[in-house]
């Protein structure tokens, strides 16, 4: 495990349907990200907050909502996601929408192929994020990451990471997914995305799910988990955009967390979709404060294997 993690707060909800999880970097901060992170022994670094265009809230155009700012935000996720690998880092993105996913890990996915490194992406989130500008219900960008990332979306978004696709549906495992829309379900089928979904989740346990989720993965595997924080049950995590109930209860969240961290092999992370405006008190920035720090091993006393 890289022991100095690299913070980068992408304060933008271009890609979203309701405004607010720009303020998500901040909400993360005050929720006390730094110290619980160098409490389990992490050097952190706080690179600060990106830049990129105001939301102008438009209408979609072509089934794509805000698509220039869009690419300007990815192109500086992109930039700064690399540069920070590139220093050996360990780099935590604190969005803002769920669309950064797109230079975050076209970011990723370039830094393993110049390594010679295998890519692991799990996506944790309620939704498969795999419309495209044609299957969309709402022309919002962050509803197509994954599918822009598997080379399906408009050139400048598909070209980020300058490889086309950026990444093969086959290194993405989703969990958690209890919303596809209905064109966007047939997509995900065609492609053969592999995919958890809370019915098998409550069929077979988070155990097994996450057993599965990880497997097969050698060494030389760089794991990037895409946290959505609507990922969670509302009841739980009220503070997103698009809440979808039966979503994963603290314990199976922390057990998923868990399960990563013991892999050893977590090497990016991005934290998305939490909107201030919606939360209670911050409870849903706490939240995803205490699940990050399982994810960097917060419970390993009793660990299996000591
Ligand atoms: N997210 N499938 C819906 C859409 O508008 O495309 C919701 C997408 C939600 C995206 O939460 O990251
Ligand atoms: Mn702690
Ligand atoms: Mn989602
Ligand atoms: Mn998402």
């Amino acid at each position: 495990m890289n022991k100095i993690v690299s913070l980068i707060g992408v304060p933008t909800d271009i890609g979203a349907g309701a405004r607010g999880a720009s303020m998500g970097p901040e909400a993360l901060r005050v929720a006390g990200l730094i110290p619980a992170l160098q409490g389990h022994g992490l050097q952190v670094l706080d690179r600060g907050n990106l830049s990129g265009p105001a939301n102008p809230w438009q209408p979609p155009v072509e089934g794509y909502r805000h698509l220039p700012e869009v690419v300007q935000w990815n192109q500086a996720t992109h930039e700064a996601v690399y540069a920070e690998l590139a220093a050996g880092h360990l780099p935590i993105m604190l969005g803002g929408d769920h669309c950064l996913g797109i230079g975050s890990i076209s970011a990723v996915a370039r830094w393993c192929r110049e390594q010679g490194k295998k890519l692991r992406v799990l996506w944790l989130d309620a939704h498969a994020d795999f419309n495209t500008n044609e299957l969309t219900p709402s022309g919002n960008v962050h509803g197509m990451p994954v599918a822009v990332l598997c080379g399906y979306g408009p050139k400048e978004l598909v070209e980020i990471g300058g490889t086309v696709p950026a990444i093969k549906p086959g290194v993405v495992r989703q969990i958690g997914i209890r919303s596809v829309d209905q064109g966007e379900k047939r997509f995900v089928h065609e492609v053969g995305l592999e995919v958890f979904d809370m019915r098998y989740i409550d069929e077979m346990g988070m155990r097994h799910t996450m057993e599965l989720a990880l497997g097969l993965m050698d060494p030389n595997t760089h794991l990037h988990v895409s946290f959505d924080v609507d990922f969670l049950d509302p009841e739980i995590a009220p503070g997103v955009g698009t809440t979808v109930p039966g979503g994963p209860t603290y314990r199976e969240a922390q057990l998923c967390m868990e399960m990563i961290a013991d892999t050893g092999l977590l090497g990016s992370l991005d934290v998305v979709e939490l909107n201030p405006a919606l939360d209670v008190r911050n409870k849903t920035a706490d939240l995803a404060v205490d699940l990050i720090e399982s994810l960097f091993g917060k419970s390993t006393l009793m660990r299996k294997d000591r």
